[in-house]
């Protein structure tokens, strides 16, 4: 018996084969090997999933928003029912280590449901008085929602767009990452077991030429939200603005974690590591530029290493494992090919730099990069200031508060950060300084789900989070009565 799974689309309650005979092999970071087959999609199978979702619409708008929130807390009550299911799945998928499923990719999946069905039950709509008017404003749904996810967190990031798109009634077409598609099919299997509305949630699997562009371009689509990398955000962008269609672009990040003179590094290391390192240094929050206090540089460095040469780095099913794969082989090329131009842009390798030594036989077919730690680059090198997106952080000192600033500033990124200090006004204040959507002071992806989030230059377009996402997935409409 095969242990591959085949995966279909699911379109108007049915699960459908694709319109094409063609499959997209979806391989194990871990060990190369073939786990899944998915349907290589095409414009056709986007037409049905956006006919299936328009008619679907009108009966979904019409449900008050409570209503909808009991659709969101019944999804989040039956995906919880199988979080470790999920969790396998994804370390399976994305090669990241179990616990870090468990605790991150799982978890979220739900609290996303559960957390935007508790913002549609206090939601309340604004009323403006003037002398004379009422002015009231009513949020509709904008229409299909096409949701475009990425493969660094699979069901974290889609249950984060469906929750809000369903909440403020509208019906969605979803086209995850064709490299880690299960989870958002065991979603799919939760929608029909749950009994949503035939048509309101739509999967088509596939890649992004074939699926992606004709979704955006899909002129039934009103509405587009779309994490991924900063080219193919272009290339969204573009596809997407001809019919005006609501926009929200979640990119890449280049962020710095800025270390003051005065930080109490032995007690901040475990997360100024895990701010570096989390999925393999594939989160775009993840800090892959660390600025240090050129009077604390040396000792930092050598309490960073340590710290880094103790990481677990190994089989993603053990629980005691820190440190998974890579997502894909020509993934773990290109972060050994900035591991190679760092050396060409005459940087050093402290640490890391290739695959780890000692890893098992049964993973060799993997493809894995170990902890990578860069000192001596330029701060406006190419490796410093390009998204490299793995395991790989560079060092950079700085000489006060003005010179980390400018070093932060200095990429075409701007999404988040984090500043490490003994005095919290100091470390705020440099935060407003700071180009980025996102700046923790003292901690790191320290998440309130309320809070906007998104990034400013090249990280992307929009804010998503909770009022954010409200009003990112609804039209606001103004009625203003006269007395
Ligand atoms: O992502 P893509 P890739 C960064 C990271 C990485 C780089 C490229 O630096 O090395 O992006 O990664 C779909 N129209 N991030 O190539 O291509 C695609 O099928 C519509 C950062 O894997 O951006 C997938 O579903 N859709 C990021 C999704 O877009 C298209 C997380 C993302 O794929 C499309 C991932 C098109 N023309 C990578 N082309 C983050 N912000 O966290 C592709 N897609």
């Amino acid at each position: 018996m095969s242990d591959i799974t085949e995966l279909s689309n699911f379109i108007n309650g049915e699960w459908r084969p694709a319109n094409c005979d063609h499959w997209i092999e979806d391989y194990s970071p871990a060990n190369g090997a073939h786990i899944a087959s998915i349907p290589c999609s095409s414009s056709e199978d986007i037409d049905a999933a956006v006919e299936a979702a328009l008619n679907a619409g009108e009966d979904w708008g019409y449900l008050s928003i409570a209503e909808r929130a009991g659709w969101l807390e019944k999804i989040a009550d039956a995906l919880e029912n199988r979080a470790e299911e999920v969790a396998q799945l994804e370390s399976l998928d994305t090669g990241k280590p179990i616990s870090l499923a468990r605790s991150v990719d799982a978890a979220r999946s739900v609290a996303n449901f559960r957390f935007f069905a508790e913002q549609g039950r206090e939601f309340e709509s604004e009323i403006f008085e003037m002398s004379d008017a009422t002015n009231r404003v009513v949020y509709k749904p904008v229409g299909v929602a096409g949701l475009i996810t990425p493969w660094n967190l699979p069901l974290y990031l889609l249950s984060w767009k469906v929750a809000p798109a369903l909440l403020m009634g509208n019906t969605v077409v979803a086209k995850p990452s064709e490299m880690t598609p299960m989870t958002a099919s065991l979603l799919a299997e939760v929608i029909e077991d749950v009994g949503l509305p035939t048509g309101v949630f739509n999967l088509v699997h596939g890649n992004g030429r074939d699926a992606g562009a004709p979704l955006t371009s899909h002129p039934d689509v009103n509405l587009i939200s779309f994490t991924g990398g900063t080219a193919t955000g272009r290339e969204v962008a573009k596809s997407a603005s001809s019919g005006f269609k609501k926009l929200s672009l979640e990119l890449g990040g280049k962020n710095a974690t800025i270390i003051r003179e005065d930080v109490d590094i032995e007690n901040m290391m475990s997360s100024i590591v895990r701010a570096s390192f989390l999925n393999q240094g594939q989160v775009c929050l993840c800090g892959s530029r660390i600025l240090i206090h050129e009077s604390i540089y040396d000792s930092f460095i050598e309490a960073f290493l340590e710290a880094v040469s103790n990481m677990v780095v190994g089989d993603p099913a053990d629980e005691e494992t820190e440190l998974g794969a890579l997502i894909s082989a020509e993934h773990r090329d290109k972060v050994l090919s900035y591991i190679d131009l760092a050396e060409e842009e005459g940087g050093s390798i402290l640490c890391g730099g290739g695959a780890p030594v000692g890893i098992p036989q049964a993973f060799e077919g993997g493809y894995w990069v170990s902890p990578t730690v860069i000192d001596g680059l330029a701060p406006d090198s190419r490796c410093s200031t390009e998204e490299i997106f793995g395991p790989v952080v560079t060092l950079h000192p700085f000489s006060d508060d003005e010179e980390a600033i400018e070093i932060a500033n200095m990429t075409d990124y701007g999404l988040a950060g984090s500043i490490w200090t003994a005095d919290v006004e100091a470390g705020s204040e440099m935060a407003e300084q700071i180009d980025s959507g996102m700046i923790w002071v003292n901690c790191w992806l320290h998440r309130d789900l309320r809070v906007p989030f998104g990034g400013v230059k090249n990280s992307g377009v929009g804010r998503e989070g909770g009022r954010w996402s409200l009003g990112f997935f609804s039209e606001a409409i103004n009625i203003c009565v006269k007395h």
